[in-house]
C-alpha cells in the first residue's frame, strides 16, 4: 500500500518551474566536474527524524502523525509501517541511502533478547526492500543515550552491567549494519561526557570509551565490516562538556588510542556551529588529517543555540562545504540529512518539500563549487598568497633543513621585514558573489 499517494515521484524540472515536487537545481545525471551530480552527492535519509520525528518538544507533544497507517505507534505493525513508508519515500526522491539507530527501527523491549529477535525480524523485512528497490544502508548506530541506563553515559559509564549493554548493542547495531551491507557505522556520544568534575574521572571515563571502540573494531572485523567506523564530534547538548567537542579533538582521540587506522569523522553542519566553527573549518580539518568520511547535512539556527537540525538552506555554507568535499576527492560516506522538518510543517508533503530543499541547496552548492573552481581566481590568490616559500630558503624550511640560526642571521641581514600583503578578504568576498551571481 502506497503512504503518500498523493505525491508523485519527484522529478527534475530546472530553475524556472514553479512545481513545488520538482527539482529546481537537482539534476541527477548532470556531468560536474567529471562525475555524475548523484555520484557527487550520496544522499540519505535518516531513519529517526524522516520516520520517526512528529514534532514534539519540550511543550507540547506530536503536531504530525507518523502512524503511516499503524493502529498505534511502537508496536512491530508500525516498524513495518515505517519500512513501507521509508522506502516509497527515498524511491519517489531517489534517494539512495538510508541510517539508522537500532531503535529507530524497532520499539525497544523490557528484555534485550525480545528486542533482537524484533531487529532480526525488521531487517530480514529491510532487506527484501532494499532488493526490490536497490536502496542501500549508509550507516548504523546504535541509540546510547535515549534510555535512562545511559544517564551516566555507555562506554563512559560508571556501572560495568551499563557498559555490557552500551557492548551488546553495538554488538547487534553491527550485525544489522553488515546485514545490510552499510558502508560505515557511527558513535555518536551524547552522553559519553559531564556535568561537573565534582563527581568525574575524566581519564578513566574517555579511557574506557577507546576501550569498547576497540572492541567494535575488533568485533566489526571479525564479522566482515570493512567500511569506516566514524566518530561524530558535537560539543554539547545533551551533556554539558561532551568528550568527542570538535573535529581536532576527536582526531586526538582516535590517535592517542591508535584507533586512527579503522575511524574517520562524520561532521555535522549543526555541530560544528555548536562548537563555534564553521562547517567548512569542521571539514577542512578532517580532510586534512585523512579522516573526513561521512557528513551529516543539517543547519543550526544563528538565534537559537542548540542543535535544531534545520534541512540546509543555506546556499553559502553549502558551496563552501562542497568546496572542501571535491578538494577532498568526495567522501568514503555520503550526505546523511540529520534533519526533521520544523513543528508547523506537519504535512506529509512538508517531508518532501524538506528533502526537495536539502537536496537542491547541496546541488547548487556543488554548481557553486564548480564554478569557483573553474574561475581559479581563489586559487590563484592563495597560490600567490604562500609563493615566498618557493624560494630557495622558503623551500628550505618548507623540506624541514633549516634551522633557527640561519634563520636568524638572514633576518639580521634584512635588518626589518615588513608586514606580508594583503589578504584581501572583502576582495575575495566579492569574487565570490560575482561568480555565484554575475551572468
Ligand atoms: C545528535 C546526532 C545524532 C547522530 C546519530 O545530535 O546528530 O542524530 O547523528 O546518533
Ligand atoms: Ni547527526
Ligand atoms: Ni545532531
Amino acid at each position: 500500500m502506497d503512504k503518500f499517494n498523493s505525491i508523485p515521484a519527484i522529478p527534475f524540472e530546472g530553475p524556472n518551474s514553479k512545481n513545488p515536487f520538482a527539482f529546481k537545481f537537482y539534476d541527477k545525471d548532470r556531468i560536474v566536474l567529471g562525475k555524475k551530480m548523484s555520484e557527487h552527492l550520496p544522499f540519505a535519509m535518516s531513519w529517526w527524524h524522516n520516520l520517526g520525528a512528529g514534532g514534539t518538544d519540550m511543550f507540547g507533544r506530536d503536531t504530525i502523525d507518523k502512524r503511516f497507517g499503524a493502529k498505534e505507534k511502537g508496536t512491530m505493525e508500525h516498524a513495518k509501517a515505517k519500512v513501507d513508508a521509508g522506502f516509497e519515500f527515498m524511491k519517489k526522491l531517489g534517494i539512495e541511502y538510508f541510517c539508522f539507530h537500532d531503535v529507530d527501527l524497532v520499539p525497544e523491549a523490557a528484555d534485550i533478547k525480545e528486542t533482537n529477535r524484533r531487529l532480526d525480524e525488521i531487517s530480514d523485512y529491510m532487506l527484501l526492500k532494499m532488493k526490490q528497490t536497490g536502496i542501500k544502508c549508509l550507516w548504523g548506530t546504535a541509540n546510547m543515550f535515549s534510555n535512562p541506563r545511559f544517564m551516566n553515559g555507555a562506554g563512559s559509564t560508571n556501572s560495568v552491567d551499563v557498559y555490557c549493554f552500551a557492548a551488546a548493542q553495538i554488538k547487534k547495531a553491527l550485525d544489522i549494519t553488515v546485514k545490510l551491507g552499510g558502508r560505515g557505522y557511527v558513535f555518536w556520544g551524547g552522553r559519553e561526557g559531564y556535568e561537573t568534575l565534582l563527581n568525574t574521572d575524566v581519564k578513566f571515563e574517555i579511557d574506557n570509551i577507546a576501550r569498547l571502540m576497540h572492541m567494535a573494531v575488533d568485533y566489526g572485523r571479525s564479522i566482515g565490516f570493512k567500511g569506516d567506523f566514524y566518530i561524530e564530534p558535537k560539543p554539547k547538548e545533551p551533556s554539558k562538556h561532551q568528550y568527542d567537542f570538535d573535529a581536532a579533538t576527536a582526531i586526538n582521540f582516535l590517535r592517542t588510542y591508535g584507533l586512527d587506522k579503522d575511524f574517520k569523522l562524520n561532521i555535522e553542519a549543526n555541530h560544528a556551529t555548536l562548537a563555534g566553527h564553521t562547517f567548512e573549518h569542521e571539514l577542512r580539518i578532517s580532510a586534512i588529517n585523512g579522516m573526513l568520511g561521512s557528513i551529516d547535512a543539517n543547519e543550526g539556527d544563528p538565534q537559537l543555540g542548540w542543535d535544531v537540525d534545520r534541512f540546509p538552506a543555506d546556499v553559502y555554507t553549502a558551496t563552501y562545504a562542497m568546496l572542501e568535499v571535491v578538494e577532498n576527492g568526495g567522501l568514503t560516506g555520503g550526505f546523511n540529512f540529520d534533519a526533521k522538518t520544523r513543528r508547523p510543517s506537519n504535512t506529509y508533503e512538508d517531508m518532501f518539500l524538506a528533502f526537495i530543499l536539502g537536496m537542491d541547496t547541496y546541488a547548487l552548492g556543488l554548481l557553486n563549487a564548480e564554478k569557483i573552481i573553474q574561475d581559479g581566481r581563489l586559487a590563484e590568490f592563495k597560490k600567490e598568497k604562500y609563493s615566498s616559500f618557493e624560494s630557495e630558503l622558503g623551500k628550505k624550511i618548507v623540506s624541514g633543513k633549516a634551522n633557527l640560526v640561519e634563520l636568524s642571521k638572514r633576518a639580521e641581514e634584512l635588518g626589518d621585514a615588513k608586514a606580508p600583503g594583503s589578504g584581501s578578504q572583502e576582495y575575495l568576498e566579492a569574487v565570490v558573489n560575482q561568480i555565484l551571481f554575475g551572468k
